[in-house]
């Protein structure tokens, strides 16, 4: 399998263990989990067919780390970003003092006016390394980079989360703790 066909299986698994798992008719417990062999079974069914070992390795490769597998290995599911509704148990935790936000350049007005939403997903996605907020902001165009003050937030009495593999999750950053470039 080659990283062209691993991507595109990987996104497709994001498709269907966040979005619509409707798409391959299987659904998600109320954790986001689904049985391995039904996903497998499903997925074949719909033209995607994969086997039980390159599914592994595309869970072990993932560049963010997206899936996880069950310690028992019967299940798979997302990490985070669903719009499905899913209780992931997250851990309330305490941030750091910043965390950054990277957000394409023409979003900047909108986000001076009513802070940081969680849009499509169930919280808003932060990081403490300021390079990966970067990258996450250049997805869609030139990239700013936020800073929010995450522990004065905290301390003002806002809830933040804090995935496996370390994105920051929080329900809205009004503007008064955002800091903006040249603001
Ligand atoms: C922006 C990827 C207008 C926000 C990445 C972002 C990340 C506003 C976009 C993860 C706004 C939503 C999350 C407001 C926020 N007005 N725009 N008031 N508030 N926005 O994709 O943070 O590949 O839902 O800045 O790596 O970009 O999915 O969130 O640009 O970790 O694993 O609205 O998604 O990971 O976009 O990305 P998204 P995000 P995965």
């Amino acid at each position: 399998m080659n990283e062209k066909q691993n991507k595109r299986i990987s996104k497709f698994l994001s498709l269907v263990l966040r979005h619509q798992p409707g798409t391959i008719n299987i659904k998600l417990d109320e954790a986001g989990w689904v049985d391995i062999d039904v996903l497998l079974k499903q997925m074949a069914k719909h033209r995607q067919s994969i086997t039980r070992k390159t599914l592994e390795r595309i869970v072990a490769d993932n560049d963010k780390q997206r899936f996880t597998i069950s310690e028992d290995g019967k299940r798979i599911r997302a990490k985070q970003g669903h719009s499905v509704d899913v209780d992931l148990g997250y851990q309330a935790a305490e941030p750091p003092e910043s965390l950054c936000h990277g957000t394409p350049e023409r979003f900047v007005p909108l986000i001076k006016e009513s802070g940081l939403k969680k849009m499509e997903r169930h919280h808003v996605h932060m990081h403490a390394d300021k390079k990966l907020a970067e990258e996450v902001g250049g997805r869609r165009g030139k990239p700013v980079l936020l800073v929010v003050r995450a522990k004065e937030m905290h301390d003002a009495g806002h809830r933040f989360f804090v995935t496996e593999n370390d994105v920051w999750l929080t329900d809205h950053v009004p503007p008064k703790f955002i800091d903006f470039p040249n603001a």
